[in-house]
This record gives C-alpha cells, sequence and structure tokens, in this order.
C-alpha cells in the first residue's frame, strides 16, 4: 500500500468542497483537524468565537468521518497536543509515516508564511492548494488591478456580476442600474415583527465545547452563553432560509439603521458561517437571487445584499493578499492613542458605542454600521493607532479573520491605507448616528448641542479630526465643501470646536 498523504484542514476550512478534499483519496489518505492553542490566542478571540469554531470543527470532523474519511482529531485538551498546527502536523506525520502533506491556502498571511516553513520543518512536501471557495483568484484579482491608478469596488464588483451571471440579463444589470445603495439608507422603526435571526440549542459536543473554552479561555473577552450559534452546515442553511423568509426583502431598505433594542435589524447573520465553511458565499446568492425572480424580494435588496458578497467581501479578499505583509502596518494619519478602555467594557456615557459594545461583547456580533459608524468612526476621529483599533476588531467578532477584518478595519474604517480602500473617510459627526439610529434619545450627551461639555462628542471631534489632519485631506476632492464649510466659521467658533475636543480627549482612557 502507497504511503499517505495528510490533508490538514483548518477551522474555517469547513466546507465539503475544499480543494485539498477534492485532491484526497479516501482509501489512502488521513485528514488533520486540530484545536491548538495558538490559534486561539495570537489575538485573545472572544470566547464565542472560539467555542463556535470549536464545535464547528468537531461536527465537520464527524460528517466526514461519516462520509467514509479517515480523521485524524485532535482536541485542545488531547495531553500531547503541542499547541500549535506546525507542531501538529509534525506529530501527525510521524505517527502516520506520511509522505506528504496537502493543505487549502489558509486566509491569513501569517498562517501562509509559517507554512512556508513546514516543508524544511517536516522534511515533506507541502503542497498548498488554491482556496477555491472564493469567485476570484489572486491572479485574477492581481490582473485586474493591474494598471489602475485607483481600486475601487464598484468597478471589480461588476466584473464578478459578469463572471458569476448573478442578476444579469445578458451583458447588462437586471434593472438597467449595478448598484441600488441611493435606496438603501433609510432610517428604521422597531415593530413587532422584527425578523430574529435563527438560534440553535447547544447539543452534546457543543456543551462539551463550552466547558472546555470557559475552563481554557475563561479570561478571554466577551460572554460564552448563551450561545444560540449553528455549528452544523445544515443549521447554517436554516439560518439561511430564516433571513431569506423574515429580513431579505427590507435587507436595503434598512441596510444603513440601527436601533437600541434591535441588534440584527434585517441583516443576515451569515458572515460566521460563511466564512468558516459552512455556507458556500457563491450558492448563498444564488439562493437569495432567486427570491428576486420569485417576485418575493425588491431588486435593492437582492443587489444590495449580493453586492455585499461578490462585491465587497471578495474585493476586501483581493486587497489584502495583494498588499500584505506592509498592509498591517500602515498608519496614514499616525495616529498613535492607545485604543479607551470601554471598547473592553462597554461603560461608557455614549448611548451609541455603549449600544454597540455591549453587543459585540454579548453576541460577537455588531452589523457593518455599527462597526463603521459608530466603533470605527469614534477610533478614527480619536487618533487610535489602527493596529489597536484592528487587533480589536480581529479578536471581538465570531466572523473575524484577518484577510476580511483587516482591509475592512485599517483600510474602510480607518483610513490608514490612505485611500486605497475608499475615496474619503467615512468620517461622521453625531448627525449622522442620529439621522441613523434612535441612540441619541437615550444618550447623557445632546446630539444638536456643538461644543461644551454636553455635546456629542462625535461633533467636535469630528472638526479636530479634519484640522488636525488637513495636510493629508484638504487635497481630497470629495471633502472641499467640508473644508469651505471649516475655513468659513469664525475664528472663536473654530476655536471652541477645538478646545471642546481636547478636554474630550484629555480625559480618554
Ligand atoms: P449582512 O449585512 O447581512 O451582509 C451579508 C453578507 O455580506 C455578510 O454575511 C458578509 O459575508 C458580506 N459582507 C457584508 N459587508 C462586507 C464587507 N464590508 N466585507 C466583507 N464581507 C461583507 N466582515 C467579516 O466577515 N469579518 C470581519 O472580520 C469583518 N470586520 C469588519 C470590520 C470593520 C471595521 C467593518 C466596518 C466591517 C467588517 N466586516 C467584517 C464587514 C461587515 O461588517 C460584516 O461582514 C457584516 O456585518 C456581517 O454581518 P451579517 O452577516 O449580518 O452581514
Ligand atoms: C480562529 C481559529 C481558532 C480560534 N482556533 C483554531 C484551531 O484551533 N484550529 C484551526 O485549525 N483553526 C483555528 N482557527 C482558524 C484559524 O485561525 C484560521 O484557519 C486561520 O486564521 C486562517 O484563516
Ligand atoms: Fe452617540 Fe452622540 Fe448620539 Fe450620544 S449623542 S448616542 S454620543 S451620537
Amino acid at each position: 500500500m502507497s504511503q499517505c498523504r495528510l490533508v490538514l484542514i483548518l477551522g474555517d476550512q469547513l466546507t465539503p468542497a475544499l480543494s485539498s478534499l477534492q485532491a484526497a483519496d479516501r482509501q489512502r489518505d488521513i485528514l488533520v483537524m486540530a484545536e491548538v492553542v495558538e490559534e486561539a490566542t495570537y489575538v485573545r478571540h472572544h470566547k464565542k468565537k472560539i467555542a463556535f469554531l470549536f464545535s464547528a470543527m468537531r461536527h465537520f470532523a464527524e460528517h466526514l468521518r461519516s462520509d467514509g474519511w479517515t480523521v485524524d482529531y485532535r482536541t485542545l485538551d488531547d495531553t500531547d497536543n503541542s499547541g500549535s498546527l506546525g507542531g501538529e502536523i509534525a506529530r501527525a506525520a510521524k505517527q502516520h509515516d506520511a509522505a506528504a502533506v496537502t493543505v487549502t491556502e489558509p486566509g491569513e498571511w501569517r498562517l501562509r508564511d509559517a507554512m512556508e516553513g513546514w516543508l524544511d520543518a517536516l522534511g515533506l512536501p507541502v503542497d498548498i492548494l488554491p482556496d477555491t471557495r472564493f469567485i476570484a483568484s489572486h491572479d485574477d484579482f492581481a490582473d485586474w488591478a493591474e494598471g489602475r491608478k485607483q481600486l475601487r469596488m464598484e468597478f471589480f464588483y461588476r466584473e464578478m456580476r459578469r463572471k458569476t451571471g448573478l442578476l444579469m440579463e445578458g451583458d447588462q444589470p437586471i434593472g438597467g442600474k449595478w448598484n441600488f445603495d441611493a435606496e438603501n439608507r433609510k432610517p428604521a422603526k422597531s415593530d413587532v415583527f422584527m425578523p430574529q435571526p435563527a438560534g440553535f440549542k447547544p447539543d452534546q459536543i457543543t456543551k462539551g465545547v463550552l466547558k472546555l473554552v470557559a475552563e481554557r479561555f475563561g479570561d478571554h473577552f466577551g460572554d460564552l452563553e448563551p450561545f444560540w450559534f449553528g455549528v452544523t452546515a445544515a443549521q447554517a442553511e436554516e439560518a439561511l432560509e430564516t433571513f431569506i423568509e423574515q429580513a431579505l426583502p427590507k435587507f436595503g431598505d434598512f441596510q444603513d439603521a440601527m436601533l437600541s433594542d434591535q441588534r440584527f435589524l434585517y441583516h443576515s447573520i451569515l458572515s460566521l458561517y460563511i466564512n468558516a465553511g459552512l455556507l458556500d458565499p457563491l450558492a448563498v446568492c444564488r439562493r437569495v437571487e432567486t427570491e428576486y425572480h420569485a417576485g418575493r424580494a425588491p431588486l435593492n435588496a437582492v443587489e444590495g445584499f449580493i453586492r455585499q458578497i461578490i462585491g465587497w467581501r471578495e474585493f476586501v479578499r483581493g486587497i489584502y493578499w495583494l498588499k500584505m505583509p506592509d498592509y498591517v502596518g500602515e498608519n496614514f494619519f499616525n495616529a498613535k492613542r492607545a485604543l479607551p478602555d470601554f471598547y473592553w467594557t462597554a461603560e461608557t456615557d455614549m448611548a451609541c458605542l455603549r449600544a454597540a459594545i455591549t453587543q459585540t461583547k454579548e453576541e460577537a456580533y455588531a452589523h457593518h454600521i455599527q462597526r463603521l459608524m459608530v466603533t470605527g468612526n469614534f477610533a478614527m476621529l480619536a487618533g487610535v493607532d489602527p493596529k489597536e483599533v484592528h487587533e480589536w476588531y480581529l479578536m471581538v467578532y465570531a466572523d473575524a479573520y484577518e484577510w476580511v477584518e483587516l482591509p475592512n478595519t485599517l483600510g474602510m474604517s480607518q483610513f490608514a491605507d490612505g485611500g486605497l480602500l475608499g475615496s474619503k473617510p467615512y468620517a461622521a459627526s453625531g448627525n449622522y448616528i442620529n439621522k441613523m439610529s434612535d441612540y441619541c434619545h437615550s444618550c447623557r450627551y445632546k446630539v444638536q448641542q456643538k461644543t461644551g461639555e454636553d455635546a456629542c462628542p462625535f461633533n467636535p471631534l469630528y472638526w479636530h479630526f479634519l484640522e488636525r489632519n488637513g495636510d493629508k485631506l484638504r487635497g481630497n476632492p470629495r471633502l472641499g465643501q467640508v473644508y469651505r464649510t471649516w475655513d468659513r466659521m469664525s475664528d472663536e467658533k473654530r476655536a471652541d470646536y477645538l478646545d471642546s475636543a481636547e478636554r474630550f480627549l484629555e480625559k480618554l482612557i
């Protein structure tokens, strides 16, 4: 009998059609899956995120076994667990006298880099296969980006529409427009029929994992229970169907809305499943497209949803692999402030931040506008070091992996790449948050007040940010009007704004 190959399946590769599984031989090869301390602590992930992945990994291993594969699964509490993926693959190679190792390329640069060293460490060939769960390969993206002065999601997205045929009529977009975003900015009102994402009761496997996570990672950020995430492909499918039935039709209209008593609004809460491999992104888009053709969901909702996946999700991945490893060190504004303590405790008088962080702590989830316009906007206005901001986002969300989190945080939300990903910073005063949410009603600060002790801190911070970064931003054509407004203010008013912001920043710990 020929020597076996080891196929390493990572925690976010829980996909039967994975390229490494396609290349493997059920009769000969051994699949290796390993829970390791290094992956759980290279940043100290939210407890719910670790529990979700470990439980989903254990369920996937069962599924693979029932499908005829031999799986060598290493739990975190196995006595000989070396604590790292490199260590576990080395141990497994010895134990099984393996001839080679195959792995689908990891989503994070640091792990890809480590794997390059495995060949030497193991003395065995290590085959790293492309991750075919994405629509654009690294080469596709690099070819598209080549020679362009600016990389804009909108143009890349059109390519992805053409490539997939999603919402296309021949070579034209259905509805005559590529993008219906202008219709997707309505504030929401809470009503009794608000959708809720599908939740699932922990089974025995999940209960075992919850106990392990409580014991081993009890000091990590976030609440472990109640734990309601799905942990299998079937449950993730159920979550998709619940979203389609209850929330999709209004997804577009209320995509940017925020409400104090509604954490999920009309969002899908599917990113954790898609990113871990429990749902296939293209299949999700095709399923959602059928709702438009069946007349059950309007075009602005379906197009908006599909754009997030084949547009933004693919685009940020392309940027990540094009720009790493230097990308993580970018700091366009040279921002140096430490991340304020309240990002960990939610103890702040600012109601919008309190709501977004409390929910992050309890659910390991916040929706896009909370991440971008509340926690992200505040950090940028306050001048927080983008690396600290990045590490926070990577830790606290159940869907966070560096390939998707870093460009969203560093590029989109902090403008730390100087405009590679977005044409202007997503900076906003309290007015924006007030327009899109009901947070301000219950805030100790007054959103209409511009300066002084009781003023909404976003108001003076907004102008402070623009003033202190004027040398970098004044030339931006999209900010011309804003700077004209600032320049037209009296000296006294400008000084008042700057003084209020500085007083607030002095007290920020
Ligand atoms: P929905 O609003 O229902 O959107 C549908 C799907 O579209 C999502 O499930 C997701 O797969 C995809 N999507 C939407 N927006 C984006 C985007 N900007 N980039 C990539 N995919 C997108 N998303 C992550 O998956 N992981 C992250 O670590 C992550 N970090 C972020 C950090 C910051 C600072 C910001 C501003 C955004 C981040 N996002 C991240 C993007 C986005 O906020 C989440 O994908 C979304 O909130 C997930 O919730 P949902 O499934 O309910 O999404
Ligand atoms: C996020 C994560 C965690 C917490 N734990 C593991 C693990 O124990 N074993 C594993 O294979 N993967 C884990 N992951 C996911 C990896 O960090 C992920 O595969 C890489 O970051 C690449 O995206
Ligand atoms: Fe947030 Fe300002 Fe509104 Fe308070 S007043 S909730 S700080 S935007």
